[in-house]
């Protein structure tokens, strides 16, 4: 079955220039300028994308799929989350297998797996979390390794539950560096902000505002350069999740700029939301957009911040750091105690709308919007040659984007995620997800979702791509 898309502009890392792509089967086998003689006389279906971006399908490497966390569950599972994604553009996933203390790492991914296959909307990979290093976890990271998992997350938050010790967090990275995994980091000063909210609390603070004035940017500047001076004790590659301080970037900036492995995620929430108007909402509100690490105050300058290190590299991916909840029942947990409030965001749906604004509004080309959201991740998570690129061979996973449509974001507008609230209500994007098409099956087209649950295939990883 062969598929050709016609008149569009394909938009790449490296620069955007006129190009038709013929797909056979699953992969790509030619992109060629317009009305090349190769094309003539091709019988198959036609995607016209004349006035159109055409960009390889999102990866977002950071999602937590029906993820058991503070005391209940992220609400969107595999199928509905995977399905949001392909709404939205994104074509991979790489979500995390969690190990909380006491749980077997080869256990969970078992469960994980059995979780995901035959649910997905789009083809998936795996992260695992490690919550307890000792010897039977250090053996399993080498073993997931050749199991297509290589990249192991640890946390320096969650006392109790995640948080790793400083002793504990250079076995595993001596590990990583000996088994060529990645390090990726929850980089926040878990202790100390477990002391800021224990006091929080007992001064009656108990608003969402205070999850975020708890968890001040020097907790995670802190963690940030403990992670990385670790890391060069052991030479592991990091990978720091969710940055949302601009102080912690700049620690990341300086790492990088002395020619360490050491990368900065960030995510779209910190670039667009705040402390002060979204976490300060009135009432229970801000539970709403309650996440850690957390939203940071505008009046810093976080949010330009995090932007302009996008533009410098820096910022090496913009993931989702997808966790939904809904309000009923999970958000409301923490009425009259933030502590208790689930953390996460939903936005698997928006982030190439929202990092695509972005392009609109000056703050980065739209060869650096595909970077960041599609080839870059690909690269860092060992994907690159199938995922974040449109060349012959690789995966036919294909987003034509109209930059001259819009999109609403909002419930009863564009929201298909399992909550029932969106943190972007009232977002509006000068642009819109036209046709998605995964390992060359159309699954979005004009007409909604048309793809199949159960489409989306594992995908075993090879080592990070993107190591100096
Ligand atoms: N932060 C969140 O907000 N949710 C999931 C896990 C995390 O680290
Ligand atoms: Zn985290
Ligand atoms: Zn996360």
């Amino acid at each position: 079955m062969k598929t050709l898309i016609t008149g569009g502009t394909v938009v790449s890392a490296t620069g955007s220039a006129p190009a038709d792509v013929l797909v056979d089967g699953e992969t790509i086998a030619a992109v060629v300028a317009p009305g090349h003689p190769l094309l003539e006389g091709i019988d198959g279906t036609v995607i016209d994308a004349t006035g159109k971006y055409v960009i390889p399908g999102g990866v977002d490497g950071h999602t937590h799929m029906e993820m058991p966390f503070g005391g209940t569950e992220a609400s969107d599972t595999f199928e509905t989350g995977t399905r949001a994604a392909a709404w939205g553009g994104t074509t991979t996933i790489i979500d995390f297998v969690v190990q909380a203390h006491g749980q077997r790492v080869q256990d969970q991914l078992a469960r994980w797996h059995a979780k995901a296959a035959g649910n997905c909307a789009i083809d998936y990979g795996f992260h695992q979390i490690i919550g307890e290093v000792d010897d039977e976890s250090l053996r399993a990271m080498d073993e997931l390794i050749g199991e297509g998992v290589t990249s192991f997350k640890l946390f320096m938050a969650y006392p109790g539950v995640f948080l790793s010790s400083d002793g504990q967090i250079l076995r595993a990275m001596q590990a990583a560096a000996a088994n060529g995994g990645l390090i990726m980091m929850h980089a926040e000063n878990g202790s100390a902000i477990d002391v800021l909210v224990q006091q929080a609390l007992a001064r009656g603070e108990t608003t969402p505002y205070h999850h975020g004035l708890t968890r001040p940017w020097q907790a995670e500047q802190e963690a940030t350069h403990r992670a990385i001076m670790l890391a060069d004790i052991t030479g592991a590659p990091l990978y720091i999740v969710h940055v949302s301080a601009k102080q912690a970037l700049a620690r990341i900036a300086e790492a990088r700029d002395a020619g360490r492995n050491v990368f900065g995620e960030t995510c779209p929430q910190y670039l667009y939301l705040s402390l002060e108007e979204h976490l300060g909402a009135p009432g229970f509100e801000g539970a709403k957009w309650v996440c850690s690490t957390p939203l940071r105050a505008r009046a810093e300058g976080h949010q330009d911040e995090l932007w302009r290190y996008i533009r410098t590299g820096d910022v090496t991916t913009v993931s989702t750091d997808h966790c939904p909840f809904c309000m009923k029942d999970q958000k409301e947990m923490g009425i009259g105690d933030f502590s208790k409030i689930p953390n996460g965001i939903g936005s698997v749906e928006h982030r190439m709308d929202l990092l695509y604004q972005g392009v609109v509004d000056g703050r980065i080309t739209k060869e650096r919007w595909v970077d960041v959201c599609c080839t870059t991740p690909a690269r860092m998570f060992g994907l690159y040659g199938r995922k974040g690129v449109i060349a012959p061979g690789a995966d036919a996973d294909i987003v034509v984007y109209d930059p001259a449509g819009h999109t609403s974001i909002g419930v009863g507008r564009t929201h298909h995620m399992n909550m029932d609230y969106s943190a972007w209500e009232g977002f509006e994007i000068d642009g819109h997800v036209d046709v998605v098409v995964s390992r060359g099956t159309v699954i979005v087209d004009r007409s909604g979702y048309v793809g199949t649950r159960g489409h989306g295939r594992f995908l075993a990883r090879q080592l990070s791509q993107n190591l100096i």
